[in-house]
């Protein structure tokens, strides 16, 4: 039998480059990130002005520390140049293109070249190999297909692997359980709520499943919800890691040892800076994670600063893998949270309702979970003209709020409207979320 087709699991070929010493790494990641450096430079205007205002040119990085005099990216330039113009490919050169939420009601949209895609492909297949997934595994995989880039990435990556990949995209609880034990089903890929949500169902069928691994990821989640996921279900549940902007999911993932995510070094460049000033913070520091595409051609991204939240363990993994590792996500460093799988700003909200005539600027954003799924209700203030109308008319304005949210984010939220000066004013920065979420 091939080592392809090891059904046991044990080491994929994909995952050599896991197990790279340190030294050699390094190599890579320095040739890569010159060539990565000049390439941007060369083919997009706004990196190339960058490194101008500082004086810098590509053969200004010679070493990998000097990556830190490299000017940071943000989401706002993506926003900046919507659609294309951080693209460093010709259009005849992109074969996919994807898009996610920005902090406005526009997308960011991202690009990739057939080696982009092979990329993807190839940190998909380690990512599959370090949760132990192999040959013969049946993954139903239940982010969703579209522009969002969950369902394709995982798709891709796990046919690539060689185990059945069922694209049931997300929701239909129903049809997602009756399949989970149909087709026998051993790995769900999909956002740990959503997990969730089908475990509450699932503890009302009667016949087993035989799920033996979860690919979770694309939310924040806890230690706290893995031991619920895993003790309730037995499922052994791993947390993958990923963003449009780098790549997709497969940015980092965790190995059986479950401590941390490794991040794929030798395609992504990770730092840790301080995000009030900028500055490079020591590996085991607390910080905002900031990422450089190594391999990336249709759009590089030099130093994008990811708002995550996090720590790079200095310590190597139990599992034998060179490739450092983060700490899982917690939080952000802005205030994007993430409603079933939707990255959502509150200025999006906020534009949305200033939109319908009659609200006030005044709102908050409440989000519980029921039964395992987020629900998400904006209160906005209205006019007391509005709020003392009859209800007909209340039912309207609130039905033209719904809709207007459902436009920008894609899903549909409960609104409440209440009465003028009901809701809290803060004294400093307004507080728009109330996470109620547990677990
Ligand atoms: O969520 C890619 C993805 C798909 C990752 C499937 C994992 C699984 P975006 O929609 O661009 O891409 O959202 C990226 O989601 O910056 C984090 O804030 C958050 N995020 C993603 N994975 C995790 C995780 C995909 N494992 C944003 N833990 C990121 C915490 C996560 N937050």
């Amino acid at each position: 039998m091939s080592i392809w087709n090891d059904p046991a699991g044990g080491f994929h070929p994909a995952s050599f480059a896991d197990y790279l010493p340190r030294a050699r790494l390094q190599e890579v990641q320095l040739q890569r990130l010159r060539s990565v450096v000049a390439r941007a430079y060369d083919r997009v205007e706004l990196f190339r002005r960058r490194m101008e205002e500082r004086k810098l040119t590509p053969a200004s990085v010679g070493r990998l520390e000097d990556l830190a005099q490299l000017p940071f990216t943000v989401k706002a330039d993506l926003r900046d140049t919507y659609p294309f113009g951080l693209f460093a490919s010709p259009m005849e050169e992109i074969v996919r293109l994807h898009a996610s939420s920005g902090t406005t009601g526009k997308p960011i949209v991202v690009a990739y070249t057939r080696e982009d895609i092979e990329v993807w492909r190839e940190v998909m297949v380690r990512s599959f190999a370090a949760c132990g997934v192999h040959r013969g595994d049946v993954i139903q995989n239940a982010y969703g297909y579209g522009l969002f880039t969950g369902g394709l990435g995982a798709h891709y990556g796990g046919e690539a692997l060689g185990a059945t990949v069922i694209p049931i995209s997300g929701g239909n609880t129903d049809r997602q359980l009756m399949v989970m034990k149909d087709f026998g089903v051993t790995v769900i890929c999909s956002t740990p709520s959503y997990f969730l949500h089908l475990t509450e169902h699932m503890q009302a069928m009667r016949s087993p499943v035989h799920v033996r691994v979860g690919v979770f990821g694309a939310e924040p989640w806890s230690e706290a919800m893995r031991q619920r996921i895993q003790a309730d279900t037995g499922v052994r549940a791993y947390d993958i890691y990923g963003l449009s902007e780098i790549i997709g999911p497969g940015v980092g993932v965790e190995c059986a040892s479950q401590a941390g995510l490794h991040l794929f070094e030798d395609h992504f460049l990770p730092e840790i800076i301080d995000p009030a000033t900028g500055r490079v913070l020591p590996d085991g520091t607390e910080g905002e994670l900031v990422l450089t595409t190594l391999s990336k051609q249709a759009m590089p991204m030099i130093r994008y600063r990811t708002r995550d939240v996090t720590t790079l363990v200095p310590e190597p993994c139990a599992c034998g893998r060179t490739l450092r590792r983060i700490k899982r996500i917690e939080r952000r460093s802005d205030d994007m949270f993430i409603i079933r799988g939707v990255n959502v700003f509150p200025s999006q909200v906020e534009t949305a309702l200033l939109q319908v005539e009659g609200t006030l600027p005044h709102y908050e954003i409440v989000l519980t979970r029921e039964k395992g799924l987020d629900q998400m209700e904006v209160r906005v203030e209205v006019t007391p003209e509005v709020f003392s109308d009859r209800m007909r008319a209340l039912e309207a304005v609130q039905k033209k709020l719904a809709d207007a949210v459902e436009q920008v984010l894609g899903i549909r939220v409960a609104v409440s409207l209440v009465e003028p000066r009901s809701i809290a004013r803060s004294e400093g920065k307004a507080k728009r979320v109330i996470d109620r979420r547990t677990i």
